[in-house]
C-alpha cells in the first residue's frame, strides 16, 4: 500500500487544486481498509465547506450511443471557455472487465491531456451502491479542488442512471435515431427523468432521421407534466463527433442553472438529494447489520423453511426475525 498523507496534507493539496493529491485522496475514499475509511471521513469533513460550487451534470445512454465521444467534445468546449471540468464514470460493467475503462480513457485522450480537465473512472469490483457512494464523495473532492463542472457518465442499462440522476443537478440522455418505434428500448422512467433528450450522431446520412426522431420525441413529450424545476424537457439533435449542437447544450445548461438558482429549486433539490443519501446509508447499514447478525444467521434457515412450507406467514416470519434482531442485538456485536 502506498504511504498515506496526513489529513492536513490531503486537504491543503486538494484545496490548492493539486491533482496528484486529489487522485490519492480519491484512492483513500475508494479503499476498503478500515483505517482508510476513517481517514476518508476526516478529509471529507475538512473539504465539505469548500464543496458544492459546481454544476453537476449526469450523462447516460445505451452502449455505443456516443457518450465518450460526446463528453470529450463537450468537455473541450467547456475548457475552451476556461471552465475546469471533472469527468467521473459509474460503470456497472466494471466488474466484468477493466478493459472498458481503459478503452474510455483512450477515447477521451484529448480531454484527459487538457490541464483544465480531470478524468476519473469508477473503481471496479464494488456493488453499484458502493460505487455510487464513492462517486458522490469523489464529486465533493473535485469541487473542493476547484472543478466547476462535474460530469458523471454512466451506461444506461440498469439502475445506475437512477443513481446518477439522484446525485446531479441536470440530467442529459443521449439517444440514437432508429428505424421504427422511436421510443423502443428506452425505459419510460428514464425519459421522464431527463432534462434534455439529445438525439446524437446527427451528422452525415444520419442527419435527416435524427431530425425526424427529434420531432417524434417532441410530440411524445408534449403531454408530459412540467417538472418541479420549472424547466421544460427539451429535445435537440447533436453530433459529438462533429461538435454540432454542443455550444447550444451548454447554453441550455447554463440557463437551467440560472433558472433553478433563481426559483430556489437548485438548492432544494441538492438538499433533498443529501437527505436521500443519508437515508440510503441508514437502510444499507441496517440491512447489513441484520443479515450479518449471528443470531439472525443461525435462525434464518429454520424460519425460511417454515415460510417455504407455508406453516408460517411471510409477514409473521419477518416479524419474528426482526424481534430476534432487536432483542439479541445487545448481546451480539453488530
Ligand atoms: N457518426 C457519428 N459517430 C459517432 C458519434 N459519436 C460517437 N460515434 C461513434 O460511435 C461509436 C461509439 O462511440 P463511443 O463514444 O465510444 O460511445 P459510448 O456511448 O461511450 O460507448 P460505451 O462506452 O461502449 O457505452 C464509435 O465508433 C464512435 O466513433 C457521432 O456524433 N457521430
Ligand atoms: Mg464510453
Amino acid at each position: 500500500m502506498r504511504k498515506r498523507l496526513s489529513v492536513v496534507e490531503y486537504t491543503k493539496g486538494i484545496l490548492s487544486g493539486d491533482r496528484v493529491v486529489l487522485s490519492r485522496a480519491i484512492t483513500v475514499i475508494e479503499s476498503k481498509l478500515d483505517s482508510d475509511k476513517v481517514l476518508a471521513k476526516q478529509i471529507l469533513r475538512e473539504i465539505l465547506p469548500f464543496s458544492g460550487n459546481s454544476i453537476r451534470i449526469g450523462i447516460t445512454g445505451v452502449p455505443g450511443v456516443g457518450k465518450s465521444t460526446f463528453i470529450e467534445t463537450f468537455g473541450k468546449h467547456l475548457t475552451s471557455l476556461g471552465k475546469r471540468v471533472a469527468v467521473l464514470t459509474i460503470d456497472p460493467s466494471s466488474k466484468r472487465s477493466g478493459g472498458s475503462i481503459l478503452g474510455d480513457k483512450t477515447r477521451m485522450e484529448t480531454l484527459s491531456n487538457d490541464s483544465l480537465a480531470y478524468i476519473r473512472p469508477s473503481a471496479a469490483r464494488l456493488s453499484l451502491g458502493g460505487v455510487a457512494d464513492n462517486t458522490r464523495e469523489t464529486m465533493l473532492l473535485c469541487e473542493a479542488a476547484g472543478f466547476e463542472v462535474i460530469i458523471i457518465e454512466t451506461v444506461g442499462v440498469g439502475q445506475s442512471e437512477i443513481l446518477v440522476h439522484g446525485m446531479t443537478d441536470f440530467f442529459l440522455l443521449l439517444m440514437l435515431a432508429g428505424a421504427g418505434d422511436e421510443l423502443q428500448g428506452i425505459k419510460k422512467g428514464i425519459i421522464e427523468m431527463a432534462d434534455v433528450l439529445v438525439i446524437n450522431k446527427a451528422d452525415g446520412a444520419n442527419q435527416n432521421i435524427a431530425e425526424e426522431a427529434m420531432g417524434t420525441y417532441r410530440n411524445a413529450l408534449h403531454l408530459s407534466p412540467k417538472s418541479a424545476s420549472g424547466h421544460i424537457t427539451q429535445v435537440v439533435t447533436a453530433s459529438g463527433l462533429e461538435g454540432k449542437g454542443i455550444p447550444e447544450l451548454w447554453n441550455m445548461i447554463s440557463d437551467y442553472q440560472k433558472l433553478t438558482s433563481d426559483n430556489g429549486y437548485f438548492i432544494r433539490n441538492r438538499q433533498s438529494q443529501n437527505l436521500d443519501w443519508m437515508h440510503e446509508r441508514i437502510r444499507q447499514a441496517l440491512e447489513s447489520a441484520f443479515y450479518e447478525n449471528s443470531v439472525i444467521k443461525r435462525s434464518i434457515p429454520e424460519i425460511e423453511k417454515l415460510v417455504r412450507e407455508e406453516t408460517e406467514l411471510p409477514v409473521v416470519a419477518a416479524e419474528r426475525l426482526l424481534a430476534l434482531f432487536l432483542t439479541k442485538k445487545s448481546e451480539e456485536p453488530i
